[in-house]
């Protein structure tokens, strides 16, 4: 509240060049001449659909760029606590669309593109390419957290890194096969990004660290790259409020070796440019799988160095003892990724500050939480010893450190002594992150309930005992605005039509959506529910037909899997099930397929390009498709198909079109899943698993409007958590999961005994009609013996939970009833409540208006 002293220059003039926020319809159209004619240099004449989304982009920009200013500028003037979100992934797919709905400006860039000669709008922002910095669920949960941060108006700012590269496109090829292509998305020019030459750090690997005094080192020589700044403005909706996405980019220290150049060897001499520059060239194509290569380990590295010495710069600026560093700071771990900042900050205190080695941890353990996102064994973060310590020497000395610091701390505690220390007994020496993440945390949460439980009884279980109050849950969420209201206008339109007011109103307090129940039963709003529903599949349809020339029938029942292909995930069960179904339909008489529901199943995913069972799914989805589309006994009754190349714009446009949506991994598997939520905010069914989020999606929107299925559900019924205590449940999950892989291995029982009708599809594969059945010889092994997924013991649920599917389908009343049900009950998964919930009880900040 000082008094405020002008920095330099006429304060007047400064002030005559300001710009604001004009939202009116002739300041956003001479907005929009203006970057045609500057920013992008071109002229009326000569200005096609791709400027014109530039010139829209800049302009919007602008607005973004004031108010992000002013919010900072708050933040700097009112110094509150801020929360970081670090982050190796954000899928923050398309900016256009958001931010204008965001800004409430998208009816006037409309009207202004228009008149311009641009009238088809939508065109414009669907020309934009998706930035598609991240795998899957976890990417795209931390893009709808620093939506839902802004739009609470909390002081939050994500760091991550700028990949000149993002996820593979995928294309497939003509024997069905995914096939991997670069995506090298910033040949286009970026609009929504702003380069910041002047933030820059230079960050060290390799060397040698030479050890002093008491637990100090000095860490010199190696290779020394800068990391330079591009920030992203992020928009929070209804609010003036604008957080930023910083993201780091790796340039050479100095252009080039000048020795070498002098000596004529130009190739030489960019050879460390090549190298710095290397490091953010590309996304690991991996989701739930760790692959130990060196790049990454230095990219992790690199980006938590870069994003501690920036935040270190700011608490710097306010002058303030050491002890307070965490009254100003909290630092999110999204996964085990940026683990290394535990050890980096500690360097940055012990070595850098002085500080004693004791306080240094105790303000270390204050300032982190640590989120965990799988509990699968193969998704775990394990780094060789030997390959860490050349890269981060000073880093691998103080994990010991703190290794034999955590013994003395814990002293008496044998167990948690001989099983859970950071380094873990191997044939070489491991760093297992996820312990180092524990112990350098005051908090540390799973991502469902049941996925919380799990994370408790089975890979932290020896921290449990030891700090029992470090563990939480937050349970996912999504944002509302693209998962609903962006994505669905059609749906949107109709709930504020009903719920009366403003959208902002319920898209502000999702639970608001509940008001939709006393609409429920009734046939008007059923049919106006309905209508949507078909609208969104025409559109869908339309898209499928242009790009892959199938015709769809928008009168079936949309059955959708996308997520990344994976064992685990089960799309393998899916398809057999599409097998089974098509044996069953080439059975019938003509007259009795007339009865069938007709059904569309769509499929969608990436499988990381080294992983060849995954591939192998693929190929057999896309075979299978191409016998039953061509097949004339079928057609209308069954379409299946691989939509390519599945993203954030693809996902906005499959999942309002759904009736049924898939979320059927093995029984505690999947952490939470993200997409289940959105399906079923846009009125999709859910047929399940009994495993992450679909439990509590089923308690919200009651047990009577889910398919669940499996053989870990006793009795085809769930038995809801307030009969079966959540341990209990957990521990019982983990047990029959575990007895079913037992028996597998070690009472193996013929597949024709386990499953005769599975026996019977893997006949039909093998004999060739999906093309040549030798190919998916090992695929079908896999479920053949050993079953690790289980799919021969959920096969036959599987199919009767589809059975009532189509049963239920049948009665348009009682199904549009469930819809509604549905999306009225699906409030909790909204991540404002999420991101409020890591607000109040993991970091400690509060909301900061921008007026
Ligand atoms: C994941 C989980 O697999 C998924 O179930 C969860 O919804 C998301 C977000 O919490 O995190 N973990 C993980 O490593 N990936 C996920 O999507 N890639």
């Amino acid at each position: 509240g000082g008094k405020e002293i002008w920095p330099r220059g006429d304060e007047a003039a400064w002030k005559s060049g300001l710009r604001g926020v004009d939202t009116d319809l002739g300041a956003i159209t001479k907005s929009i001449v203006g970057h045609v004619q500057t920013t992008i240099a071109r002229r009326a004449y000569n200005i096609d659909e791709e400027g014109m989304y530039r010139a829209i982009s800049y302009s919007v920009r602008d607005d973004l760029i004031v108010n992000w200013n002013d919010t900072q500028m708050l933040y700097t003037k009112k110094s509150p606590k801020r929360a970081y979100y670090l982050s190796l992934e954000f899928l923050m797919g398309r900016t256009l669309d958001n931010a204008l709905l965001n800004l409430g400006l998208k009816e006037n860039y409309r009207k202004a593109a228009t008149t311009l000669g641009f009238e088809d709008f939508e065109e414009l922002v669907e020309s934009e390419r998706d930035a598609a910095l991240g795998n899957g669920g976890l990417g795209r949960l931390a893009a709808c957290y620093i939506d839902s941060g802004t739009t609470c108006e909390l002081p939050l700012w994500g760091y991550g890194l700028r990949y000149h590269y993002g996820m593979f496109w995928q294309q497939i090829s003509t024997d069905g096969s995914q096939v991997e292509a670069p995506d090298p998305w910033l040949n286009h020019a970026n609009p929504w990004e702003v380069h910041r030459p002047d933030v820059t750090y230079l960050i060290r690997f390799y060397g040698h660290a030479e050890r002093y005094g008491d637990k100090k080192a000095i860490w010199s020589g190696g290779q020394e790259v800068l990391a330079v700044a591009y920030d992203v403005p992020i928009p929070g909706s209804y609010t003036r409020n604008t957080n930023n996405l910083r993201l780091w980019d790796a340039k050479p220290k100095r252009g080039f070796d000048l020795n070498s150049f002098n000596a004529g060897d130009y190739e030489k001499a960019v050879e460390s440019s090549n190298s710095a520059e290397a490091l953010t060239r590309v996304l690991y194509p991996n989701d739930n799988h760790m692959v130990g290569k060196e790049l990454r380990l230095k990219q992790q590295y690199f980006w938590v160095a870069a994003s501690l010495a920036d935040i270190i710069r700011r608490f710097k600026q306010l002058d303030e003892p050491w002890a307070k560093f965490p009254e100003y700071v909290a630092v999110q771990l999204n996964d085990t990724h940026p683990t290394i900042a535990v050890p980096e900050l500690m360097r940055i205190f012990v070595d850098e500050e002085d500080i004693p080695w004791n306080e240094a941890w105790e303000i270390t353990q204050k300032v982190f939480c640590y989120t965990n996102h799988t509990v699968l064994p193969e998704a775990l973060e394990k780094w060789a010893v030997p390959l860490f310590q050349h890269l981060l020497p000073r880093h691998l000395q103080i994990i010991f450190d703190l290794n034999l610091y955590d013994r003395r701390s814990t002293r008496g505690c044998v167990h948690l002594l001989t099983t859970s220390n950071v380094h873990v007994e191997n044939s070489y020496k491991v760093l297992a992150m996820a312990n180092l993440a524990v112990i350098g945390s005051h908090k540390v949460n799973g991502v469902a309930e049941l996925h919380s439980e799990l994370v408790k009884t089975t890979i932290l279980k020896d921290f449990v005992d030891f700090y029992p109050d470090k563990f939480g849950n937050v349970t996912n969420g999504i944002t509302p605005r693209r998962w609903l209201d962006q994505c669905n206008p059609g749906l949107s339109a109709l709930i504020t039509e009903t719920l009366g007011g403003e959208k902002s109103e319920w898209l502000k307090d999702l639970k608001k959506l509940q008001g939709l129940l006393a609409h429920a039963k009734d046939p008007v709003f059923q049919k106006k529910w309905a209508d949507v529903k078909t609208q969104n599949k025409e559109r869908l349809a339309h898209f499928i037909e242009q790009t892959l020339g199938v015709k769809l029938n928008t009168s079936a029942l949309f059955d959708i899997q996308v997520k990344r292909i994976h064992e685990y995930k089960r799309q393998s069960m899916n398809i057999l099930g599409v097998i089974h179904r098509y044996l069953t339909i080439k059975a019938l008489s003509a007259e009795e397929r007339k009865k069938i529901v007709p059904r569309v199943v769509l499929f969608g995913g990436k499988a990381a390009p080294g992983y060849y069972m995954a591939k192998l799914v693929i190929r057999l989805i896309n075979n299978v498709a191409k016998v039953i589309n061509a097949d004339p006994d079928v057609q209308d009754i069954l379409t299946v198909l691989f939509v390519p190349d599945y993203s954030v714009s693809l996902a906005e446009l499959l999942i309002p079109a759904s009736d049924i949506s898939e979320h059927i991994s093995t029984a505690g598997t999947e952490a939470s899943g993200t997409s289940n939520m959105k399906f079923c905010l846009n009125g999709g069914l859910l047929l399940g698993t009994v495993d992450g989020a679909n439990i509590e999606i089923a308690e919200e929107v009651g047990e009577e409007n889910v398919f669940f299925f499996g053989h870990l559900t006793p009795n085809g019924t769930l038995p809801t958590l307030s009969e079966l205590p959540l341990e209990v449940f957990s521990a019982w999950i983990s047990s029959a999961v575990e007895d079913l892989r037992h028996n597998h291995q070690y009472r193996p029982v013929p597949l024709q005994e386990r499953c005769p009708a599975l026996a019977v599809v893997f006949d039909v594969i093998a004999q060739g009609r999906f093309g040549d059945g030798h190919i998916y010889e090992p695929f079908l092994n896999t479920i053949r013996t050993g079953d690790y997924y289980l799919v021969s013991d959920d096969f036959d649920s599987y199919v009767e939970a589809q059975r009532m599917v189509d049963e239920a389908y049948q009665d348009k009343a009682a199904w549009a009833e469930k819809s509604i049900t549905t999306t009225a009950r699906m409030g909790k998964f909204s991540s404002d409540r999420a991101i409020m919930n890591y607000a109040d009880e993991y970091w400690s900040i509060e909301p900061l208006k921008l007026e």
